[in-house]
Parts: structure tokens; sequence; C-alpha cells
């Protein structure tokens, strides 16, 4: 309860930051895209690790204003990337089933792209898996909405949700990410190993993009290029770092 309570105005405080980690496309090693990861520093505790806080935001229904905050804030970061041209894809930002279900949320979309001076297509909603496992109409509407827009939409920790897999053929969905314990112990687990290789091959039939988190190996990263796994994000390609640290080594790479 008091970490609720410090982390009710705790982004009116500047406690909250969406830190980044990039996302390359392991064919060309190139960046490709950015992941926004949200992190707290609580003025006590130092870093709350967003494991720890994102579950209170979302009991406490503080996510749908900290959510909302975070797409603002990473559009206009992509805004001021693509505008250097040290960006070329999309910014991703996770969305919670709270703020769904509160609705609005594509009208709020809208009026954030409108002030941001980016693209739709380069906002990529990130939603887990479990989201879909009680596919509603209003769901499936919500979804279309985004999609109509041009927004791209990605499956977050996929193969853990338990979830029918009919929605795949039903949601606008534009990207699998696979769940990064599947990634773990690759290249020598031999059950990782098949279902990492069936993901990517049910992507690539479906049409949808795939990227492997969890990538810390060059043995891992070996195998995902192997299997024709389009992209990868992990501590090999970098951590989820602040703004200016991965501005700084985008600058340097070109
Ligand atoms: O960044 P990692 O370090 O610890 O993130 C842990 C979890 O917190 C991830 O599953 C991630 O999806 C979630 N998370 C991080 N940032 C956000 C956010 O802005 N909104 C939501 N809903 N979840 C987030
Ligand atoms: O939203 P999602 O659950 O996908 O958030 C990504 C999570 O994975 C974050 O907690 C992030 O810090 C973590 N992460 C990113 N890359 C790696 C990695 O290479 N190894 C491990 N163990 N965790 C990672
Ligand atoms: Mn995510
Ligand atoms: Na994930």
């Amino acid at each position: 309860l008091a970490l609720e309570a410090n982390l009710r105005g705790a982004l009116e405080r500047g406690e909250i930051e969406l830190w980044y980690q990039p996302q390359l496309d392991i064919k060309d090693m190139r960046l490709v895209g950015v992941e926004a990861l949200m992190r707290w520093c609580h003025p006590e505790r130092g870093w709350v690790s967003p494991g720890e806080f994102i579950p209170i935001a979302e009991e406490s229904g503080l996510i749908v204003e900290l959510g909302d905050w975070a797409i603002a804030e990473a559009c206009a970061q992509a805004a001021q990337w693509h505008s250097e041209g040290l960006l070329a894809g999309p910014v991703a930002v996770n969305v919670s089933a709270a703020q769904l279900i509160r609705g609005g949320m594509a009208e709020k979309v809208d009026n954030i792209l409108a002030r941001s001076n980016i693209s739709a297509p380069m906002l990529q909603l990130e939603m887990t898996e479990s989201m879909f496992l009680h596919e509603s109409g209003s769901l499936s509407e919500t979804l279309e909405s985004f999609n109509r827009r041009g927004l791209r939409l990605a499956v977050d920790d996929f193969g853990t949700g338990y979830s029918n897999l009919g929605y795949l053929k039903r949601l606008p969905l534009a990207k699998l990410k696979i769940d990064k314990s599947f990634v773990l112990s690759l290249p020598d687990d031999v059950e990782d190993a098949v279902i990492t290789r069936t993901i990517v091959s049910m992507a690539v039939g479906l049409n949808l993009r795939v990227i492997a988190e969890g990538v810390e190996t060059r043995e891992q990263l070996a195998y995902l290029q192997q299997i024709g796994c389009h992209e990868g994000q992990g501590f090999l390609f970098g951590r989820p770092q602040p703004a200016d640290e991965l501005t700084a080594r985008m600058r340097s790479a070109q």
C-alpha cells in the first residue's frame, strides 16, 4: 500500500522515465525499432522494476494515466529520432488490459499522433497473449480501430499465454514476440529449438513479423538467423537504456 501511495504522484514528481531497448533486423544487424520500458526512480528505494510496480499500477487503476503518458512520451522521443534520421522504424509501447478496457484509447492515440509529428505505423502497441484469452467483441473492435489508423500491433510474450491460437486469424496483428523463456536455452535445448522454429514458421506463414526476445549470446543469434527469425531484442544488442544513451549510440553508429 505504501508503494501504491508513492506511485500516485510519481509521474508529476518526474520519477517515471522511459528507457529504450534496441530491436535489430538479424539479417543485416540494423536497428529497426526500439521498445520503450518504464522505470520508476523511487526517492528512497532507487530504481523499482516494472515487474514490481506495473501490477500495483494495474490494480489501482494508475496504469491508465501511466500508460497514456508512456505513449505520448515514446512518440515524442520517436519523432526526435526520426527527425534526426537516427531511427527508421517504430517505437513499441507496452499496453495493459486495463487501458483497453477503460476505452477511448484510439482517440487518445489520435491526439498524441497529431501532436507528435509521427505517423501511425511508427507506433507499435505490445499486448500480451493473455489479453486475447477472453476475446470479446469490444476488444476486437478496439484492435480493428487501431488497425484502421495504421498502428501496428505486436503480441508480447508469445507462447506463454495458454491462448486459443484462433485469435491469430481474427485479429489484425503485425508481429509476434517470442517469449524469452524459449530463447534462453537455445540452441541446445531440443524442445525450445522446436518451439522457436515452429513459431517462426507459423509467423512467416501468417505473414507476421517475428522477433525473439532475450537474445543474450552469439549462439542464440546464430540459431535464430539460421531458422529465419526476422528480428532480435536482448542484452546481446543492448540493454534497456535512457534515451540519451541510446541517442549517443545511434549517432556513433552513423
Ligand atoms: O523492463 P523489464 O525490465 O523489467 O519490464 C518488465 C515488465 O514490465 C515487462 O513485461 C514489460 O512488458 C512491463 N512494462 C514495462 N514498461 C511498461 C509500460 O510502459 N506499460 C506496461 N503496461 N507494462 C510495462
Ligand atoms: O514487455 P516485456 O515482457 O517483453 O519486457 C521485456 C523484458 O525483458 C524487460 O524486463 C527487459 O528488461 C527484459 N530483457 C530484455 N532483454 C533481455 C535479455 O537479453 N535477457 C533477459 N533475461 N531479459 C531481457
Ligand atoms: Mn514488451
Ligand atoms: Na515480452
